[in-house]
C-alpha cells in the first residue's frame, strides 16, 4: 500500500509545530490509496481529500518560507481573512482534511485493536461505523450520511482492505496489523496535534455540510 507501511509520517517536535511541507508529502499517499478500494462509490471522497489537499498546497507554495508550519498558516490567515476566518482558505481545507484522517485513524485503531462483528467477521463495516460515528458524523446532515451508508456496502471485506495495505500482496494478517500498529504512532501524534490547534486557536467549527 502506498498509504501505510512505505510512508510513515515523522514524528513530530517537543513544539507540536508541524512542517507543512513534511505534512503534505506524507498526506500525498492518501488518494492513490483509494483506488485499490475497487469501487467507484469512493471517487467522491478521494476528490474531496484531494481538494483539500491541493488547497493548503497552493498557500503553501505560495510563500514556503512563511507557511513553513501549519501552526503559521493559521496564525497568517487569520489575520489575512478575519471575520471570514476560520471558514476560508488553507484552515477550511485541514478543518476538514483533518476529519477524514481522524477517521482513518479510528478504523486502523479499531482494525489493530481485532474488533469484529461476531454476527458478520468477514467485513469491517463495524470498524468503519466506529470510525465515521466518533470522526465524521456530526458534520454530516442526512443527505451526506446516506452517501456514507452506499459506501459501506461498497467497503471491501476485511481480508481484502488488509491486502490493499499490503500493497496488494498476501501477507499474514498479524504481520500487516503490526506495521498498522507501528504506522499509528505518528499519524495520531500528528493528527492529535492538529485537532489541538484547532481547539487552541479557537478555529474548530460545527456546522454541517
Ligand atoms: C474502507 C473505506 C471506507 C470508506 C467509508 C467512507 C466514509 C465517509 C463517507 C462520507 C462521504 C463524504 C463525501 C464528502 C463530503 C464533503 O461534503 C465533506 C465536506 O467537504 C468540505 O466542504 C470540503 O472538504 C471543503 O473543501 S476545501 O478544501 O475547498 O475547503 C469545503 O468545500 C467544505 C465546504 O465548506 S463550506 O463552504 O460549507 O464552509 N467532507 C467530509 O466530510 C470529509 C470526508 C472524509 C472521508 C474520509 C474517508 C477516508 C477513508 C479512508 C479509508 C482508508
Amino acid at each position: 500500500m502506498t498509504l501505510l507501511l512505505d510512508n510513515q509520517f515523522p514524528p513530530i517536535p517537543e513544539s507540536k509545530e508541524i512542517n507543512t511541507k513534511a505534512f503534505l508529502e506524507s498526506v500525498s499517499h492518501l488518494p492513490p490509496f483509494f483506488d485499490c478500494l475497487g469501487s467507484k462509490v469512493f471517487a467522491p471522497i478521494k476528490a474531496d481529500i484531494n481538494r483539500n489537499i491541493i488547497k493548503i498546497k497552493s498557500v503553501y507554495d505560495s510563500d514556503p518560507v512563511k507557511y513553513e508550519t501549519l501552526q503559521q498558516i493559521l496564525l497568517a490567515e487569520k489575520s489575512i481573512h478575519g471575520s471570514e476566518w476560520p471558514k476560508a482558505g488553507a484552515t477550511l481545507a485541514l478543518m476538514w482534511l483533518k476529519r477524514g484522517l481522524r477517521f482513518i485513524q479510528i478504523l486502523l485503531e479499531s482494525l489493530a485493536d481485532g474488533e469484529r462483528d461476531d454476527d458478520n467477521p468477514i467485513l469491517i463495516r463495524i470498524n468503519i461505523t466506529k470510525a465515521y460515528d466518533q470522526a465524521l458524523k456530526r458534520y454530516h446532515g442526512w443527505i451526506v450520511q446516506k452517501v456514507f451508508k452506499a459506501a459501506l456496502f461498497a467497503a471491501p471485506c476485511r481480508s481484502d482492505f488488509l491486502k490493499a495495505l499490503s500493497k496488494n500482496q498476501e501477507v499474514a494478517e498479524e504481520d500487516c496489523l503490526c506495521k498498522v500498529r507501528q504506522f499509528l504512532i505518528n499519524f495520531t501524534a500528528t493528527v492529535d496535534a492538529i485537532y489541538e490547534m484547532y481547539y487552541t486557536m479557537n478555529a474548530e467549527l460545527d456546522y454541517q455540510v
